[in-house]
């Protein structure tokens, strides 16, 4: 077989390291082979292009470019003002923002940047709570957000399992937050951005729109955008944006000198500049005609697999997907999340447990599943394979049989090796 552009890379790179390090470099080859081989059903995670690879192993990691483009406070700027002064012009051209933010290094510093330019510890703060689909920095009282501020989780409607609006407003009208935090890393409906703000402004409220899961339908006008809405949108780079793993802010004009004091110096020191450089890449990518066919696909995808596994008998939580993310409810009596996620594991079928809606499991066993197809999709796989997808986790998840598991990952095999991402291996 030829060798591909991707194999002379990849191996290029294996062989870099193996002369220094060769436990490290067969670290790395093994993590190629496990994604190769492997169905990766992670919603949040993604393959990032070679372009984009690149640029994060670039030189740029050497410099220290504390300040913003143009007020620096290091010398020697000029290549990396090039490279984020043209990930902000781009990120803003994705997403018709006023201003941007392509410095944190994680959503999590995203968004506590935010709470940084806006509120005072012990101030009351609204974020959907983790377990019906919220994040851990949305005001959970192990994170530093509910140990700062005075949380009030919103949840999901029982017999919905989406957003309970309603309650959302008669909270607001009584608690009257300083700051609304919506968005999510586990909810597979759209967000009603234009209603939460509406609530929020109604109370004098700011509203902090987290899109890290949605941020790619977001800029393909996809789902519909909380950008004219909202006074803050944060987002990681590296889910449906399909960059380097990071972070940035958004926000509208009269927050921005707040913003940008907030992420420097208030929550980082020196920016990842090879990271900001990948940021760019992977916003020319998010331009492209390209990437908008690969979200429709994206979505695409998870409509044909949330349907076949419905129709094999499995309980979605609000009983579909609009997005990228499906959740199974595999039932207070049904074989744990945590289980499931092991077993799915040794057929080669990566997903993660996850709590479902008024959960009696604890997050570190869950009663379900959450599935998203944005990396499978980066592989060229398309309804075809979904269909096909689902009934191997049907298997796995009906069988106690750890022979059915093994002749299902021989299926994962042949399946994967018709859709290669990174190069044989
Ligand atoms: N851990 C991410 C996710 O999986 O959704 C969110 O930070």
């Amino acid at each position: 077989m030829n060798a591909t552009p991707g194999d002379r890379f990849f191996s290029a790179l294996e062989a870099t390291v193996r002369e220094v390090d060769p436990q490290i470099a067969e670290a790395l080859l093994g993590e190629r082979q496990r994604i190769d081989r492997g169905l990766e059903l992670i919603a949040s995670e993604n393959f990032v292009s070679p372009a984009v690879l690149a640029a994060m192993g670039s030189v740029m990691t050497n410099k220290y470019a504390e300040g913003y483009p143009g007020k620096r406070y290091y010398g020697g700027c000029e290549f990396v003002d090039v490279a984020e002064e043209l990930a902000r012009e781009r990120a803003k051209q994705l997403f018709h923002c006023d201003h941007v933010n392509v410095q944190p290094h994680s959503g999590a510093q995203a968004n506590m940047a935010v709470y940084l330019a806006t509120c005072q510890p012990g101030d009351v703060v609204f974020g959907m709570d983790l377990s019906h689909g919220g994040h851990l920095t949305h005001g959970h009282p192990l994170n530093y957000s509910g140990k700062t501020f005075q949380i009030h989780p919103y949840l999901v409607r029982r017999d919905t399992e989406t957003i309970d609006y309603d309650a959302l407003r008669d909270m607001a009208r009584q608690y009257r937050p300083k700051l609304i935090v919506c968005g999510a890393s586990a909810y597979p409906r759209i967000i009603d951005f234009e209603t939460i703000a509406a609530i929020a402004h109604e109370v004098g409220a700011l509203v902090m729109a987290d899109i890290a899961h949605i941020a790619g339908m977001v800029a393909v006008g996809l789902h519909p955008s909380p950008v004219p809405h909202c006074e803050f949108v944060t987002t990681t780079t590296h889910k449906t944006l399909r960059g380097p793993r990071g972070g940035m802010v958004m926000c509208q004009a009269p927050f921005a000198e707040a913003l940008d004091k907030a992420v420097f110096p208030g929550v980082q020191g020196g920016p990842l500049m090879h990271i900001i450089a990948a940021k760019a890449v992977a916003f020319a990518e998010a331009l492209t005609p390209a990437y908008r066919s690969y979200i429709q696909q994206v979505l695409t995808n998870a409509r044909v697999l949330c349907e076949s596994l419905m129709e094999l008998g499995w309980r979605m939580v609000s009983g579909g997907t609009d997005n990228h993310l499906m959740l199974i409810n595999l039932g207070a009596d049904g074989i744990s999340g945590k289980k499931a996620e092991e077993r799915l594991g040794l057929a080669g079928i990566t997903v993660n447990k996850n709590t479902v809606p008024f959960d009696t499991r604890k997050p570190y066993i869950g009663s379900g599943i959450r599935i998203g197809t944005p990396a499978v999709t980066s592989r060229g796989m398309g309804p075809d394979e979904m269909r096909r997808i689902a009934s191997l986790i049907d298997r796995v998840l009906r069988s106690e049989d750890e022979a059915v598991w093994a002749e299902v990952k021989q299926q994962v095999l042949e399946l994967t090796r018709a859709f290669p991402i990174y190069g044989s291996c």
